[in-house]
């Protein structure tokens, strides 16, 4: 079924191209109103249309969108979406987003010079053409070169979330086809890395034909870009590339190995079988010196086993240490989801969550949690109109009387996200702090302080007696703001010190900490905690995303603090 996000994301790209086409602010504020309001909706849209729900009832969701969401819900396309596209090409949409561009701007450059995605716009800039056009000029044009970097990242990749919701459809929509025997997806995907720069389908079928064929009716397909006799790569919407190759049952696991990688972790797997006299390729692992004799192929495992290793889970296969024994032994106690016992960071309707606290409870109850944290923001984060003493201490008051009704089963931290001031002291009062179950320390303001005193901010917070962890360490958004400057390894030591707490947020636009800081964390052993930052019940959704960042820094049960049972986590706190 239809996502929220995948209707949202439908509708922000008819925004675009209404813009692009000069169409009236009016529709287009429409349009994008009608998106936010869905992609923020806690219900299923789709599942509503199918009850039979009027979504005019929602706020923000008029009449013709309505009908259009159920038209896509039904249909799985929008008859204008793919009438716009033939008049706009939609990659005019990165230039657009290219910071100080807008619309105008891009179609101006669409109309006079030919400029119609990333690639071209450089090589205008480049050219010098874009500085003699009427109202651009050359600073202009140095200041697109510059920002177009950031942007051309954003754009090439997908967010881990973004892919997920794409392989659900591909999949559900590729298994229609009664040829398909056995399908996953591998490279970076199956990694599990934070962004992906193409997916790559792999289908064991006898019917290769029949694969690609219904591969190409896949509805977000813009553009089949070859078809061999068993490979296939196909243009998605917003210049996604999708790799197929049709693999025999016999080369499953071979085949699974090779086009998961990494290349780094795939060249030292060669080294390896070479040095074992045995050639590996995607078909199969063979025997060098009997004939070319094949040894394995069709359970990945096999492929493993034969050159002396434990299959590696894929977010492991990076070459950072998956080959050294010392790193095995954790291989199959990675930490998954089903570990996860609470949850320690999310807001509600008292600063700029969408839900109460009980609504929160029940969604989180539900989702087979036995704690949370409400950790609503500090005062001095006024934009999400942050608490100040005397309404934190109301809202403590409300999680007590909720708590008193429980019957143990399950429990609510009264919490703060307390605001790291850009002088270093804490938003709160120690007063205030100490009377809390759950203290979370953020930094949102004075972000691009230089290192030393960014850094010397975390350090006071880690050192606050009432701080019991640090939410978001670095600040970064993917492919939209770079981390702070904070010296993370002077962090991790501080933390490991004062027996403080690392978020791993598993927002998907932060999954911060990254990987490789969160792997270092854990080497110098702090405890990390893994936690959604939801701001609505449906975030808590995902905690999926923190939990493939964990495994790709290696993280066990032992490593994660909210894996704790909850008996267990009021005693790891009381100490
Ligand atoms: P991405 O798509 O940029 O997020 O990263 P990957 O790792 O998915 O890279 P991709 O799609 O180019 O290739 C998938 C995997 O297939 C890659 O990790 C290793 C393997 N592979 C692809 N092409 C080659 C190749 O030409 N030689 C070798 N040795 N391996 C390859
Ligand atoms: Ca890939
Ligand atoms: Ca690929
Ligand atoms: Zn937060």
């Amino acid at each position: 079924m239809i996502t929220n996000v995948e209707i949202a994301n439908v509708f922000e790209e008819m925004a675009d191209l209404l813009e692009l086409s000069g169409e009236n602010a009016f529709r287009i504020r429409a349009y994008r109103n009608g998106a936010k309001a869905i992609r923020d909706h806690s219900e299923s849209i789709a599942k509503l249309v199918e009850l039979d729900v009027d979504l005019t009832s929602i706020e923000g969701i008029g009449s013709t969108l309505a009908d259009k969401s159920k038209v896509l819900i039904q249909t799985g396309r929008l008859p204008q979406i793919e009438k716009l596209r033939q008049e706009v090409p939609p990659t005019l949409r990165d230039i657009m987003q290219v910071p100080g561009m807008g619309a105008k701007k891009a179609m101006k450059l669409f109309q006079e010079l030919g400029v119609f995605d990333l690639p071209s716009l450089r090589a205008a800039c480049e050219a010098g053409s874009v500085a003699s056009l009427k109202g651009f000029g050359l600073k202009t044009q140095q200041s697109i070169l510059q920002n177009m970097q950031i942007a051309e990242k954003a754009a090439l990749r997908l967010s881990i979330d973004q892919a997920d919701s794409l392989v659900e459809r591909l999949r559900s929509h590729m298994l229609t086809c009664s040829s398909v025997e056995r399908l996953d997806f591998a490279g970076s995907y199956r990694r599990g890395k934070e962004t992906v720069g193409d997916l790559d389908m792999l289908i064991v079928s006898r019917d290769a034909n029949a694969v690609m064929d219904r591969f190409a009716e896949f509805a977000a397909v813009q553009e089949v870009l070859q078809r061999g006799d068993t490979k296939m790569s196909v243009r998605v919407t917003d210049s996604f590339q999708v790799d197929l190759r049709v693999v025999a049952a016999e080369s499953w696991g071979a085949a699974l190995q090779y086009f998961t990688g990494s290349k780094e972790h795939n060249v030292r797997v060669r080294g390896l079988a070479k040095s074992k006299g045995m050639k590996i390729n995607e078909y199969g692992v063979y025997d060098v010196n009997d004939d070319n004799k094949i040894l394995a192929g069709a359970d990945e495992r096999d492929v493993y086993a034969l050159i002396g290793l434990p299959w590696v889970p894929p977010e492991m296969r990076e070459d950072r240490g998956e080959f050294e024994s010392q790193h095995q032994a954790r291989f199959d106690q990675l930490i998954q989801l089903s570990d996860i016992r609470g949850d320690l960071h999310m807001h509600t309707t008292a600063t700029d969550g969408e839900n109460t606290i009980e609504e929160m409870v029940l969604a989180a109850k539900q989702r087979g949690l036995e704690y949370i944290a409400i950790t609503d923001h500090s005062k001095r984060v006024s934009m999400a109109r942050g608490l100040d003493e005397s309404r934190l201490l109301q809202q403590w008051k409300a999680i007590d009387a909720i708590n008193e009704e429980s019957d143990g089963s399950f429990w609510i931290l009264k919490g703060i996200e307390c605001d790291i001031l850009e002088n270093g002291a804490m938003d709160l009062s120690d007063d205030c702090l100490a009377q809390a179950d759950w203290v979370t320390a953020s930094i949102h303001y004075g972000q691009k302080q230089p290192r030393d005193q960014i850094t010397q901010r975390i350090l006071n917070a880690i050192e606050n007696p009432y701080v019991h962890a640090i939410s978001h360490p670095t600040g970064r958004l993917i492919g939209r703001r770079e981390a702070y400057d904070v010296d993370v390894s002077v962090m991790i030591d501080a933390a490991k010190r004062h027996h403080k707490f690392l978020e791993l947020n598993a927002h998907p636009a932060r999954l911060d900490l990254n990987d490789l800081n969160a792997m270092a964390a854990i080497q110098a052993g702090v405890t990390i905690v893994i936690n959604t930052d939801a701001h609505s019940i449906s975030n808590l959704d995902l905690m999926k995303f923190g939990i493939t960042q964990a495994r790709r820094a290696g993280a066990t049960v032992e490593n994660v603090l909210n894996a704790l049972p909850l008996a267990q986590l009021k005693r790891r706190l009381a100490r």
